[in-house]
């Protein structure tokens, strides 16, 4: 998936109407967007065609699957039925459950990006330990996908060495969570950006200012 500018905005709105409204702000400097349950369970699975509709933006749907195999294909198979470009799965679950996650997105010829290490404090605590093992497992199905945290870069680091120079590398975490746009990038190819840009006073600007961060 190619994204305009390097930068994915996680709309985690509760309301589709300012979700459009925002999007429409921003349509210039942007072409992909992330959602998930705060959205989709406020609005329903429409919210993922409403945005492609009006604006043709790329839609990744992050509902973090993380479910026995046959669960996981159904809510892939309806994510992907609903218009989702890509869904976002767990690798803790192990390799069942991810192929089913992956089978589902080559049957309807979409993406799939695999969650490594997570962005937040608490990541530390279970998650983190098996986070290289869980790199290994995904680039050892050929996932090309990953997302990978930009609050600890030398994870990300270890991360993108894992997976190879090829993989695309997407990013949560700069900004509100502290990580740094410019010096992500040295190792993700994408920011995954939500409240720096929807809860500003002036989204178009903090976007604008992001943007320049990282020429
Ligand atoms: P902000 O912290 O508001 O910029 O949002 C970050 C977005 O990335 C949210 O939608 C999170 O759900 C998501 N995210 C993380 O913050 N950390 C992770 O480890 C993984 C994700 C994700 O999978 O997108």
């Amino acid at each position: 998936m190619k994204v305009k500018n390097n930068i994915i905005l996680a709309l985690d709105l509760t309301n589709l109407y300012d979700t459009l409204t925002l999007c429409g702000k921003l349509k210039d400097k942007i072409d992909t967007v992330k959602i998930g349950y705060p959205l989709t369970l406020a609005e329903g699975t429409e919210s993922i065609m409403a945005i492609k509709e009006n604006f043709n933006f790329n839609v990744i749907c992050d509902y973090k699957v993380a479910d026995i195999p046959a669960t996981n294909s159904k809510i892939c198979d309806i994510t992907y039925g609903a218009g989702a470009d890509a869904i976002i799965c767990h690798g803790f679950v192990g390799p069942d459950s991810v192929e089913a996650c992956l089978n589902s997105s080559i049957n309807h010829e979409k993406e799939l990006f695999l969650l490594t290490e997570m962005s937040h404090p608490g990541a530390l605590k279970f998650i983190q330990k098996d986070a290289f093992e869980i790199a290994e497992m995904g680039r050892d199905m050929n996932i090309t996908n990953f997302v990978a945290p930009s609050t600890r870069l030398d994870r990300l680091e270890e991360i993108r060495n894992i997976v190879g120079p090829d993989a695309n590398i997407i990013s949560p975490g700069v900004g509100t969570q502290g990580g740094d746009p410019k010096e992500t990038l040295k190792y993700a190819d994408s920011l995954i950006i939500g409240r720096s840009i929807y809860e500003a006073d002036n989204p178009k600007e903090a976007l604008d200012t992001i943007l320049k961060s990282i020429i």
